[in-house]
């Protein structure tokens, strides 16, 4: 929408001509008249800038192969490729307020310990073996885990494997730059140390029990790895009991087990299973949303884009977008979005089917 959109629906233009000396007194006292902007701020419906877009994971790591060959993790402090919305280059964004990036990290290579406002989610794409230590606690990642880093927590990688292990970074920096809240600081020392043996949270947490005055202060669920293995036993087991919804397949969301709650404060994330030969119905919602496909095959249509989808590809919905997946071999779909911020805050909105 350009400038004059909402100028030519609120005011009379040929009287403006009349107000130009004003405009112009006023702006030397940082004032502005609302009438001329007032549709552009408060649209009918979505402005959307962000577009549709399908990153193919085949055409994606010779790139993060190469960026291995010319940056080390010590100098680059993570070796991210930033995934670019194509409507939103040079931000940083593959939505209005969500990060996503794929991190490589070869044997032996460490990402330095830090933390930051920021959260972030980690999801596993290629390798076996490397770790994530968060707040002292280490865990172990395979392909399809779900690892969380909650905010403000200490948090390094390391890669005790001998293949590269690739992961998807999400984060939620431009909400907290939204708000200029924003702090950041690096640990003194490359790893934090260990604090807690590996599984510890899970053991306390993990198995719907909890020991007594176990307290946790957080607003993030403390289990920091859902591991694919539990959860593509769930979608399965579901699958043979349940009717698949018809928009979103068989979908469970990570939650976090002491409240319920979405797993992460400010990102929406969930698993779905597409079975083989469904095609799902139109569903639009205000939450754009970054998917990647864990397994099988098929293919999403985006509006008017219709993208063919491999293992490992991503892909984002913009908001408001409608979305239809078309399975050829069961999909297994990982994504995340803003939508808990949006239902927190009362701007969530969705549309199923063409109604
Ligand atoms: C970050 O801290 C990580 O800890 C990854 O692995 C990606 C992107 C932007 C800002 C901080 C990490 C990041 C990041």
């Amino acid at each position: 929408m350009s400038e004059t959109d909402g100028i030519v629906e609120t005011v009379n233009l040929a009287a403006e001509e009349g107000r130009m000396g004003f405009y112009d007194r006023a702006k030397a006292e940082h004032l502005a008249p609302l009438w001329r902007v007032l549709h552009g701020l408060v649209t009918a419906e979505p402005k959307v800038t962000a577009l549709p877009a399908h990153f193919g994971y085949s055409r994606i790591r010779p790139y993060l192969m190469e960026a291995c060959e010319l940056i080390g993790t010590e100098e680059a402090e993570r070796r991210v490729l930033v995934l670019e919305n194509p409507g939103l280059a040079g931000q940083s964004k593959i939505t209005p307020s969500l990060f996503c990036g794929l991190q490589i990290i070869l044997p032996g290579e460490i990402a330095p310990a830090h933390k930051h406002v920021a959260s972030a989610l980690r999801f596993i794409v290629e390798g076996s073996g490397a770790y994530s230590a968060i707040a002292g606690e280490k865990t172990m990642m395979e392909v399809g885990d779900f690892v969380i880093t909650p905010s403000m927590t200490w948090h390094d990688h390391g890669n005790e494997s001998d293949a590269p292990m690739v992961w998807i970074d999400g984060l939620d920096m431009h909400m907290v730059n939204l708000f200029s809240a924003s702090f950041r600081e690096n640990y003194p020392g490359a790893v934090h140390p260990t604090l807690k043996p590996e599984g510890a949270t899970m053991a306390e947490v993990g198995y719907n029990m909890v020991p007594d005055g176990f307290r946790h202060e957080s607003q993030t669920s403390p289990i920091f790895n859902y591991p694919y293995s539990r959860t593509r036993d769930a979608l399965d087991r579901m699958a043979r009991f349940r009717e698949a919804d018809v928009c979103h397949g068989f979908k469970l969301n990570y939650i976090n087990p002491l409240t319920g709650a979405s797993a992460m404060p400010t990102i929406s994330t969930a698993m779905r299973l597409i079975p083989a030969g469904m095609v799902t119905e139109s569903y639009r919602s205000t939450a754009a949303t970054v998917f990647n496909l864990v397994e099988g095959r098929g293919r999403v249509r985006v509006g008017d884009e219709t993208y063919t989808l491999e293992a490992k590809d991503i892909f984002v919905v913009p908001s408001w977008f409608p979305v239809v997946f078309e399975s050829d071999a069961d999909m297994v779909l990982f994504s995340y979005s803003d939508q808990v911020v949006q239902e927190k805050l009362d701007f969530f909105r969705e549309m199923r089917g063409n109604a």
